[in-house]
């Protein structure tokens, strides 16, 4: 999916040409090379739109990846993953789910003040249900293209989606409002999988 466009022309003009470069970029940035992506090289890609059509409908604006975690590293789960004894190339199953790269985040957060919330699912491989407790979120952005506002409780992510959510918190600090990211446990066979079935 990642592709880089050059519209220029020959060497020899090079010098009195301008560049434009067409970028089409997954919403994060994460290594292709030894499995190292799953291990932990990968993060975010924003991109600020200046011109965005709900800007000055929110005050603040929060960044959020979701992610599976494995406690073995890809070194090891590769071998076992690419191997005579996994015939039906089952994927090795994550074993946590991270938010933010981390595990308890807490996210400070203002009553009554609406949030841009720019939720990425870094996962090497599973999806994830995403709630906050006690709040409906508006959805403005799918994919990097905005949307017209559609109300949710509940979104679902695979593995390299993302969303721009409208969050409005609620006037209420007699509580923290759980955030909650539930990997998705049903999680697809692998072609040569299913026809073994
Ligand atoms: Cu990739």
């Amino acid at each position: 999916m990642n592709r880089l466009a050059l519209i220029g022309r020959s060497a020899s003009q090079l010098s009195e040409t301008t560049l434009a470069y067409t970028l089409n970029l997954h919403p994060r940035y994460h290594s292709h090379s030894q499995g190292q992506y799953p291990d932990g090289l990968r993060q975010a890609f924003l991109v600020n739109d200046p011109e965005g059509p709900y800007l000055g409908k929110y005050e603040k604006e929060v960044v959020l990846t979701v992610s599976d975690w494995y406690h073995e590293q890809m070194p090891t789960l590769i071998k076992k993953f690419i191997n005579v004894a996994n015939p039906t190339g089952a994927e090795p199953v994550p074993n946590a789910v991270l938010l933010n790269d981390t595990q308890n985040l807490t996210v400070a957060v203002e009553p009554g003040i609406t949030y841009l919330l720019r939720i990425i699912n870094v996962s090497a491989f599973a999806g994830h249900y995403f709630w906050i407790e006690g709040h409906t979120m508006s959805i403005v952005e799918v994919d990097g293209v905005w949307t017209d506002p559609v109300e949710a409780d509940t979104i679902y992510l695979t593995a390299a989606q993302r969303y721009g959510l409208l969050v409005t918190m609620k006037n209420d600090t007699s509580a923290n409002f759980p955030m909650i990211s539930s990997m998705d446990t049903v999680i697809e066979l692998s072609p040569l999988a299913m026809a073994v079935r």
